[in-house]
């Protein structure tokens, strides 16, 4: 009955113990907690009309572009943590017998509920970061989902393994030889995965950016572009284009108009969810003014529509403390200059603390909603 693997003594490493499995454990565990509440976030963020979306403040204006650099980095960085927490326990795998009772079944089926769920969530993830999606499923709510599958098992496991963890928790007195040298890799390894892939949000760090999908500094006007005009069917914008602005008082207003109305700037990051973010310096018209010469009373939430034909993006609901914001404009320039077709010309929306996907390009129609 007992080959391969499933004979005894054939791991040899003396590091497939449990102080090791502990301290990778909780390495493994914070990354994995600030993965999660920034996912928990970027999930509600991305859901505005869900009934929390109304809570969230528009400050600060770069909250955004920190928790989602930072889901990203923790999710990268716990990709070398849990193939070395992996490794050490993997010997475990092959224990026998493989079940000694309903309980032990139960944990083991536990623990392979949450390698499958956590291996599917980074691997979904990281693929989310290259803008490759090669599955039939949608991204996000599958990724929600996932998430919480790979909590619950989480919590089940620390609660099983709560004895093992409290009696590893503290440095023994005899250390396993190797176990050291062991710990010092893989803390290299999330060193140089983060360092190297972190410069796509940080700027200090893009001279390091090696392994990263994206350069924040390249595009048209300095800025990445996830969606080309292009791609989206909105190269050419209907000549004599008018903005439509629906309330109360509904108007239309061309691009001659919306230039001689007040014009502000405001600096404010694209925070895209794939990871990457970049500041820019917008000019154009405050939305709030838009909406109130349409008679919108304040605190009304709006619907930005885009010129384009279809696209998950084409429709944005804006809640109201971000339309009440007198930093959220509607965009006509960046940097000084007219907006490139990749950038949304005529018209894109910007606004403080939102995921990039939130930052309407080529709109076309702004209405109260709510
Ligand atoms: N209409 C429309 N607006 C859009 C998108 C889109 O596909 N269609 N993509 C969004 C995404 S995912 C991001 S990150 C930002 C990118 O803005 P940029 O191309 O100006 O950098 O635009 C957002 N606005
Ligand atoms: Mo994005």
């Amino acid at each position: 009955m007992r080959r391969g693997p499933f004979r005894d003594g054939v791991f040899r490493s003396a590091l497939h113990e449990p102080r090791t499995a502990v301290v990778l454990g909780r390495w493994l565990g914070a990354a994995l907690v600030v993965c999660f509440l920034t996912g928990l976030l970027s999930h509600l963020l991305q859901d505005p009309t869900g009934r929390l979306a109304g809570l969230l403040p528009a400050r600060p204006v770069n909250g955004y572009r920190v928790t989602q650099g930072l889901h990203v980095v923790s999710g990268i960085a716990a990709v070398p943590l849990l193939g070395a927490k992996l490794w050490t326990v993997y010997p475990r795998l092959f224990e026998w017998p493989p079940v000694r009772s309903a309980a032990h079944a139960l944990e083991r089926l536990g623990i392979a509920v949450l390698v499958a769920a956590l291996l599917l969530e980074l691997f979904t993830g990281l693929l989310n970061t290259l803008q490759w999606y090669p599955w039939p499923f949608p991204f996000r709510q599958t990724h929600f989902w996932v998430g919480w599958l790979a909590t619950g098992g989480l919590l089940v496991h620390l609660a099983a393994k709560a004895p093992l963890i409290a009696r590893n928790w503290r440095r023994p007195r005899l250390t396993v030889p190797g176990r050291r040298a062991f710990l010092t890799s893989v803390a290299a390894a999330v060193g140089a995965v983060t360092l190297t892939t972190a410069g796509q949000s940080v700027a200090w760090l893009r001279p390091l950016n090696l392994l990263a999908p994206r350069r924040p500094d390249l595009g048209p006007q300095g800025l990445p572009v996830n969606r080309t005009a292009a791609q989206a069917g909105t190269v050419e914008v209907p000549a004599g284009w008018r903005l439509r602005v629906d309330g109360p008082r509904p108007y239309e207003i061309g691009l001659d108009e919306l230039a001689r109305l007040p014009q502000h700037e405001a600096v404010l990051p694209i925070a895209c969810v794939e990871g990457w973010s970049a500041s820019a310096r917008w000019g154009g018209v405050r939305v709030a003014e838009l909406m109130a010469r349409a008679g919108a009373p304040a605190g009304s939430a709006v619907r930005v529509t885009s010129l384009e034909e279809e696209g998950p993006y084409r429709v944005m609901e804006m809640p109201a403390q971000y339309v009440d914001d007198p930093l959220t404009l509607l965009a006509l320039r960046v940097d000084g200059e007219t907006l490139d077709a990749d950038h949304g010309f005529p018209a894109r929306v910007i606004a403080p603390n939102r995921p990039g996907v939130l930052q309407t390009k080529w709109v076309a129609r702004l209405e109260v909603s709510r």
